[in-house]
């Protein structure tokens, strides 16, 4: 008896030595990827309900910026798009219909879609052609706050207003008095204030694309927002302009950040400002003063020097009931302190060199991006499940935010200063001469597109594609 419980007693030790062992020889990359595990879901957990939805895109003629008549290109007939918004594990599925005057897609910007649905044209699907229709269906991973645009000559069409909001809500959203999206974008207007007709100029590509000279939120110009005092909102903020950044400031109002690009933080943190570039989204949590009435403005200053209002937010009226709630949060966010002692995957030098059917050719290693149809073999092939760590060299002096489709990464470094950001992201801004270190673990196969945010730098040439293998 006795040698059975001994050699049971070895037997445990034995095995538990083995296991120290073995959790010591892992690479760096298998314990980076141990502790990925449980960030987001790998499967969509589709649970029967399909959603269904017509998305129209045509010409129109709408009251916009400060109420003249626009004419633009519109979801549904009005700009910004209709917000589609669903449950997690309900399945849209968008019957779409192209009257413009060119072949156009609908890519849907955050969203884990299967890759066939991510609207790419000649990489995910033909372009849809004027008086073509083209289903878009998909089971949402994620629960958030998303957006859809055309990729196809994105620097006119998203110019001219083709943009919408795709919110996912939690099964169980957080009991917020109120849901709010404001859609940041601005519009470069002539002298008979129309939208400016020439796209993709030199100007444009020699700088950080097109920047407008009418900011408005949610199409409208000087917005108010009219909370009562201790009112307590979500609020979605989304930047669809080609170019121009914002930096909102919300001068004394209580506002934490929950969400970025979708997901939510680890745990929300006090909002001092954020860059959100072009494809950015950003969740707030906004509680209006419970014992002031007033009017707080919204400005953006990411240039402070040019300050640029937004919109007020008016707090007046009867107090809202006071509730409190934790902000929806997030723990399984890594923390990644050994992704920068790892090698890099694979480098990414951009610049812009002359050349090219614009004058300018913006580069990722020295490759402008042919077009959809001639996209060449992938920039790099990945497996599903592994840790990358990706960096970008800047080596020009203009903005470039970096957005990938079909995955998540987190920021790692800033100029090889390790950067403690709680959250994942699908773009992030890429100052001038900077390098930016990102790890990643990607979840979803297929062949995906990498490009600079800036639509026109996109356009002229600063995109590639990154694949994922099974
Ligand atoms: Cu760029």
């Amino acid at each position: 008896m006795e040698p059975a419980v001994r050699g049971f007693r070895t037997g445990a030790v034995l095995a538990m030595l083995a296991a120290v062992a073995s959790a010591c020889q892992r690479t760096p990359q298998e314990r980076l990827v141990r502790e990925f595990a449980g960030s987001y879901p790998a499967e969509a957990r589709p649970n029967g309900t399909v959603r269904m939805f017509e998305l129209l895109a045509a010409p129109a003629e709408l009251a916009l910026v400060d109420g003249g008549k626009l004419r633009v290109w519109a979801y549904n007939g009005q700009v910004p798009g209709p917000t589609f918004r669903v449950r997690l594990g309900e399945t849209v599925r968008v019957n779409f219909t192209n009257r413009l005057p060119q072949a156009t897609t609908v890519h849907w910007h955050g969203v884990r879609v299967p890759n066939g649905m991510d609207g790419v044209p000649h990489v995910t699907q033909g372009p849809v052609e004027p008086g073509e229709s083209f289903i878009y269906e998909f089971t949402p991973k994620d629960a958030g706050t998303f957006w859809f645009h055309p990729h196809v000559r994105s620097s006119e069409q998203v110019e001219r207003g083709l943009y919408g909001v795709l919110v996912v809500e939690d099964e169980k959203p957080a009991p917020y008095d109120r849901d709010v999206v404001w859609v940041l974008d601005d519009w470069l207007l002539d002298e008979t204030r129309q939208i400016f007709p020439e796209f993709d100029t030199m100007h444009d590509l020699m700088h950080d694309g097109r920047w407008g000279n009418a900011i408005t939120v949610n199409g409208r110009t000087g917005v108010q927002l009219g909370l009562r005092p201790g009112e307590r909102i979500r609020l979605r903020l989304v930047d669809t302009a080609n170019g121009r950044v914002f930096n909102p400031d919300f001068g004394a109002l209580d506002v934490k950040i929950i969400a970025v690009d979708g997901l939510y933080l680890r745990a929300a943190i006090p909002y001092r400002g954020f860059e959100l570039a072009p494809g950015n989204r950003l969740d707030l949590d906004v509680t209006a003063p419970a014992a002031a009435n007033g009017v707080f403005s919204v400005v953006d200053r990411f240039y402070p020097q040019m300050p640029n209002p937004l919109a007020d937010i008016v707090v007046d009226g009867a107090p809202a009931p006071e509730h409190r709630f934790a902000p929806p949060a997030h723990a399984r966010v890594p923390a990644w302190r050994e992704a920068l002692s790892i090698p890099v995957t694979k480098q990414f030098r951009v610049n812009a060199r002359r050349g090219g059917e614009h004058g300018i050719e913006w580069t990722f290693n020295d490759q402008a991006f042919a077009g959809h149809a001639h996209a060449g073999p992938p920039a790099l092939s990945m497996r599903r499940g592994t840790f990358q760590r990706l960096q970008f060299t800047n080596e020009s002096f203009r903005l470039h935010p970096i957005h990938m489709h079909g995955m998540f990464f987190r920021l790692l470094a800033r100029n090889g200063v390790p950067v403690d950001e709680p959250f994942f992201r699908d773009t992030v801004l890429m100052h001038s001469k900077e390098t930016i270190d990102v790890g990643l673990v990607p979840e979803d196969a297929g062949r995906w597109m990498m490009h600079c945010h800036i639509l026109e730098h996109a356009e002229a040439g600063m995109m590639t594609t990154l694949e994922v293998t099974p």
